[in-house]
């Protein structure tokens, strides 16, 4: 009833927002939820389509002369090979670029995602380091190219994004589970990157070719598109709805999350006056590099009307949110402060 053309999964109104080709995630969607977020609710951003792609013919090709024994996998050889579990946010570049426009009064082209456009999965796989080491990774080898087998993109062919061999060899997983179940069709399936801390076109989808080059590489994907982002800056989001109505004088238990591809979030502040004063929130629970910081605070309204909430985070590089964000051409890395619109009514 829900399902578009280019995504296979419901994408039910309470859950997601749709632009085009992808659809982002409400954040009271995340309301009630645990560390992750749930399959059917977790974004998807979609260059052309989900793809249908049969495991039993599929194969993962790694070749290129930085490699001394290319080779092709099936999916049963891969499921065989030994395994690692992440806990790991994947975050589109562009989350939350509508704010360039609506908080700063100049608008960025693309995608106008809230900050729906991340989500925190427990991914299972085969380390990329595995498979390199086992394809005889030279050590003049600099690119790992990673290409996706779903439709071209306009001209420009297969989505593929070169990554450097320090961060392949690193942390970099080839997954086919994602939350304890084979990864579904809008995640990748069979097969996909996940890219710890980096942005979210990194973690390429519908795997089916990895090339190890002994010189740098270039693709629409590092020289047009997603040019000079690598890391994801740190950023904070509400579980609340857009304009939540909440009740005046009585305590709110307010929850969100903050996270950042440079590491650990160390503080998270909490202003109710427009970023005059700003609150300590606390949080307990898992404290994990590469995903999310749950937290909360209480709070106990005592004006009525229109109002909003703004967090800010800082991580372990020692980067804080600011009030406002330099304009960026592309709207990637909205990291400032969004002001989050409530009502506070007669309870
Ligand atoms: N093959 C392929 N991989 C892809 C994409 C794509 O369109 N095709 N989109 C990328 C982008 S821009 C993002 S943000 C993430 C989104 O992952 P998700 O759809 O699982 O949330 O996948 C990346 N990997
Ligand atoms: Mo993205």
């Amino acid at each position: 009833m829900y399902a578009t053309a280019t995504i296979v999964k419901p994408l039910p109104p309470e859950l997601f927002r749709t632009h085009g080709a992808s659809a982002e995630m409400r954040w009271d969607a995340m309301a009630g939820q645990g560390f992750h977020t749930p399959t059917d609710r977790f974004f998807v951003r979609n260059h052309t389509f989900t793809p249908s792609i049969d495991p039993a013919t599929w194969q993962l090709a790694i070749h290129g002369d930085g490699v001394r024994c290319p080779g092709a996998y099936t999916y049963d050889q891969l499921r065989a090979m030994p395994a690692r579990t992440l806990d790991a946010a994947i975050e589109c570049a562009g989350n939350g670029r509508r704010f360039y426009g609506t908080q700063q009064g100049e608008p960025a082209p693309g995608t106008q995602w809230g900050l729906g456009a991340i989500g925190v999965a427990r991914w299972r796989g085969v380390p990329l380091r595995y498979l390199l080491e086992r394809s005889d990774i030279s050590a003049r080898a600099v690119d790992v190219l990673p290409t996706g087998l779903d439709a071209p993109f306009e001209h420009h062919g297969h989505v593929r994004r070169p990554l450097p061999v320090d961060k392949a060899m690193d942390d970099v997983l080839v997954a086919y589970e994602m939350n304890g179940r084979p990864l579904p069709p809008d995640h990748g399936f069979p097969v996909r990157l996940v890219v710890p801390g980096w942005v979210g076109i990194a973690s390429i989808k519908w795997l089916g070719d990895i090339e190890v080059a002994t010189r740098e590489l270039f693709t629409p994907w590092n020289t047009e598109f997603y040019r000079d982002v690598t890391v994801n800056p740190v950023k904070s989001a509400l579980e609340l709805g857009w304009n939540a109505r909440v009740p005046f004088g009585r305590p709110q238990l307010l929850r969100g999350r903050s996270w950042s591809g440079r590491g650990r979030v160390v503080k998270v502040e909490v202003s109710f006056d427009d970023g005059r004063t700003w609150r300590r929130a606390e949080h307990r629970g898992p404290h994990l590099v590469s995903a999310w910081l749950p937290w909360h605070i209480t709070w106990v309204p005592r004006r009525l009307g229109e109002r909003s909430i703004l967090v800010r985070a800082t991580d372990a590089s020692g980067a804080t949110q600011q009030l406002k964000r330099p304009q960026h051409a592309f709207g990637y890395h909205f990291d400032a402060a969004v002001r989050h619109p409530i009502s506070v009514i007669h309870g």
